[in-house]
């Protein structure tokens, strides 16, 4: 196992580190003035501007050879060959094989995975399209109006990310929701406003047995039979999305109404395969083609391009040195379109349960930060709101800001002013304003010498904090794809350099194992726990919940 500290790179960065501190991103940029041109790269429509990254010319080399010292060529090479690269559940990760074009063929110790990738997508392919054109009936005969995907995580958030996204390219006929939450409010505001008759459930989870997805599910059915009078309706409005074929079968779902994945696709990577199923329905099967073009696309020009000009890990490569050198253990995703406002939970997920961890590939301890804390949303909202803290807050946030070049719509004032504050937040997290820039400025404004002496102090931006700007050239399917894999691909070399395995999340495990156990605790029909069965706190609140029942 290489301890990334013992690199040579490594302890070369860190003495980088105290002087790019003594210097500033303004004075970066005023004696350097080809480093925006240089400080760009660009794949599959999307552009990167890294320049306002408190790095200079030497720090990235030495990045670049943390990367190579590392082994992320070697690392890419083995997670494409189908190593079991996920090695605490001895898997291989393959999610990149359910992108390839149906003419390439993806050996894996002599078996074409491509094969089966296409015959379900076949599958899918045929479903879709008879929602899409009403030929799939309602067990009374009616056209499906309504189509509700059950799932959580992995199996939730990629698809509904993506339908909400591209949404101006849905069908309009066809209404979609998804169900993940389990208290009972989001599934019964969903059915409030479906027809049995007309609404079709996807079912959706990798294992078939997650607690929340299968509590939904029962509930989805109980209120499509209830309506209906018979279990049979079940053939006409429910569909499965698992590899787990005697769950799905055991649940009531005929088996021709399931379409299956592989085990080398991890939940969080997932929406490139059946899981995606809502994402084919709502917007088509060319649009999920060229979904998977466009991740396609990224994944060939991360195989292939050189290091400093790799999008993926120009953007991992950043983020260590913000997260490792800077200190800065927070990430921001703030995306200037409407339509990517779930872009942020659903990297947050690709990020923090993949790196989210502390143990490294031999179960010996990180000896450095891993994932950042991954959060945001829409950028203009917010702005009006916890923006404050980014410019003059005490801890430092490095942020992700993502726009888009053509909105897809024709009101180019309102794209405009959307697209001035992205630019506009870029430049003040960086430049900041001095205190004689402050000072100029309510001198102009005709302030008095106690109150601008009063003032200055709030009106000093100290600047230096650093960001990346991801410029998409439009938002289509082709494009978002290509954005998708390329975080992917930044988790994944972020990952090989901290070490650790980013395709488990056994940190989930713990949570689900006392969830199960607390839920039995608090029938109020079976035995109170006992009084050493938990700490007080824990038995307090099971003991509340009993006495409320009661
Ligand atoms: C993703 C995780 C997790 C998973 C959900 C749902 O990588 O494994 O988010 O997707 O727990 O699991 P199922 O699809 O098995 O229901």
């Amino acid at each position: 196992m290489h301890d990334i500290l013992q690199s040579t790179a490594w302890p070369a960065l860190a003495a980088r580190r105290d002087a790019l501190l003594a210097t500033n991103l303004r004075t970066l940029f005023s004696t350097d003035p080809d480093r925006a041109r240089r400080m760009q790269a660009r794949a599959c429509g999307i552009t990167l501007d890294y320049s306002k990254n408190l790095l200079c010319a030497d720090t990235f080399a030495l990045l670049i050879a943390l990367a190579e010292e590392a082994e992320v060529p070697a690392r890419t090479r083995a997670l494409f060959s189908g190593a079991r690269v996920n090695t605490t559940e001895d898997r291989a990760v393959l999610h990149m094989a359910l992108r390839c074009p149906p003419a390439q063929r993806w050996l894996v110790d002599g078996v074409d995975l491509a094969d089966a990738v296409h015959a379900v997508r076949r599958r899918m392919r045929a479903f879709a399209e008879q929602l899409r054109n009403g030929t799939w009936r309602g067990h009374r005969g009616d056209t499906i109006t309504d189509v509700v995907n059950i799932g959580i995580g992995g199996s939730d958030l990629g698809p509904a990310m993506v339908c909400e996204a591209l949404r101006d390219h849905a069908h309009p006929g066809l209404r979609m929701h998804f169900v993940s939450n389990v208290d009972g409010v989001q599934i019964g505001d969903v059915l409030r406003g479906c027809r049995p008759e007309t609404t079709l459930f996807i079912v959706a989870s990798k294992t078939f047995t997650t607690q929340e997805t299968l509590a939904n599910a029962r509930v989805a059915r109980a209120w499509l039979i209830d309506s209906a009078g018979s279990a049979a309706a079940v053939a006409r409005h429910f569909v499965a999305v698992s590899t787990n074929a005697a769950a799905v079968e055991a649940f009531g779902i005929h088996p021709d109404n399931m379409f299956g994945f592989w085990d080398w696709v991890g939940g969080r990577f997932s929406l490139w395969s059946a899981i995606g199923l809502p994402i084919m329905v709502a917007l088509g099967p060319e649009r999920f083609d060229a979904l998977l073009a466009g991740a396609h696309a990224m994944d060939e020009h991360f195989r292939t391009a050189p290091l400093a000009a790799n999008l993926p890990v120009l953007m991992a490569l950043c983020g260590i040195w913000n997260v490792d050198f800077l200190d800065l253990p927070s990430q921001l995703i703030a995306p200037y379109h409407q339509r990517l406002h779930r872009l942020p939970a659903y990297l947050q997920q690709l990020d923090m349960e993949s790196n989210g961890k502390s143990v490294r590939l031999d179960g010996t301890p990180t000896p450095c930060r891993t994932s950042p804390i991954l959060w945001g949303e829409q950028g203009i909202n917010g702005q009006h709101a916890y923006f404050q803290l980014l410019h003059q807050g005490t801890q430092g946030v490095a942020v992700d800001f993502v726009g888009v070049l053509d909105p897809g719509h024709q009101d180019e004032a309102l794209h405009r002013i959307a697209f001035a504050n992205l630019i506009a937040q870029a430049e003040a997290l960086m430049r900041g304003r001095s205190a004689a820039e402050a000072e100029a400025e309510m001198r102009a404004a005709g302030l008095s010498a106690d109150r601008i002496r009063q003032l200055l102090p709030h009106r000093v931006f100290g600047g230096n904090r650093p960001s990346n700007v991801l410029l998409l050239d439009r938002l289509d399917p082709h494009t978002l794809g290509a954005l998708i894999a390329a975080y992917e691909h930044r988790t994944f070399v972020q990952g090989v350099i901290w070490g650790v395995n980013s395709f488990d999340q056994w940190g989930v495990e713990l949570g689900k194992q006392l969830a199960a156990r607390v839920l039995d605790e608090l029938d109020p029909a079976s035995a109170a726990p006992a009084f050493d069965a938990h700490d007080a706190s824990t038995l307090g609140l099971i003991e509340r919940y009993r006495a409320w029942r009661q």
